[in-house]
């Protein structure tokens, strides 16, 4: 199998971590693509006709997209138990929070890295650094006692989530008033897995 990824991204880096902790790497290739929501690189389209990455092509069927699909799919397939069933309304709960997480952050960077300066919206970017502060808040409240639950897919994704902040919005200052989450983050992005994928 191959994957369609960017190193940068978040959502692909959920993939990446889940391919190094449940031992896939000998299974699917890493392939980088450059591509973006305005040039949108050509293998990534053949494979999701949306142009998004991850992408997983797939030797044995059709292209399989979108990071959640994928997370679930790989951990079938190695039998990862990175979705456990007791906890799974939980898991894939916390997983859609740090995508929304992703989905507004990614989309503040594409405002100011893809839209000329004139154009930019400030109100549209605020409300989506809105959204991730109250994500944020919800998480540090109230889902630190999953963090510190055995590794699942959800926590894997905060992970990635809080690592791209890091990278694109740094300077926003995500960990005040969220001790508790920024002390699981700086002992969880030690993880090899986490280390191994660092944009
Ligand atoms: N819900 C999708 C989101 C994927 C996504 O938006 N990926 C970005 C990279 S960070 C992308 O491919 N953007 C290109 C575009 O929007 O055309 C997932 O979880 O895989």
């Amino acid at each position: 199998m191959k994957l369609l990824m960017s190193p940068s991204s978040p959502y692909v880096r959920k993939v990446r971590v889940l391919l190094r902790e449940a031992d896939l790497l000998d299974s699917v290739e890493e392939v980088e693509v450059t591509t973006n929501a305005l040039a949108t690189d050509l293998a990534v389209i053949a494979a999701n006709p949306t142009g998004r990455i991850p992408a997983l092509v797939r030797g044995d069927g059709p292209v399989i997209f979108d990071s959640r699909v994928i997370a679930r799919f790989l951990d079938d397939h190695a039998g990862a138990g990175l979705y456990p069933h007791a906890r799974i309304w939980e898991v894939l709960t916390l997983e859609a929070l740090a995508d929304g997480i992703m989905d507004s952050a990614v989309g503040i960077t594409y405002e100011l890295r893809l839209r000329p300066v004139d154009k930019q919206y400030d109100a549209w970017m605020d409300a989506h650094w809105g959204k991730v502060t109250r994500a944020l808040t919800a998480i540090n409240d109230r889902w630190m006692s999953h963090l510190a639950g055995p590794l699942d897919m959800a926590q894997i994704g905060v992970a990635c989530a809080l690592g791209y902040l890091d990278l694109r919005h740094d300077a926003r200052g995500w960990r005040n008033g969220n001790d508790a989450l920024a002390a699981w983050y700086a002992e969880f992005s030690e993880r090899d897995s986490m280390v191994a994928t660092k944009p």
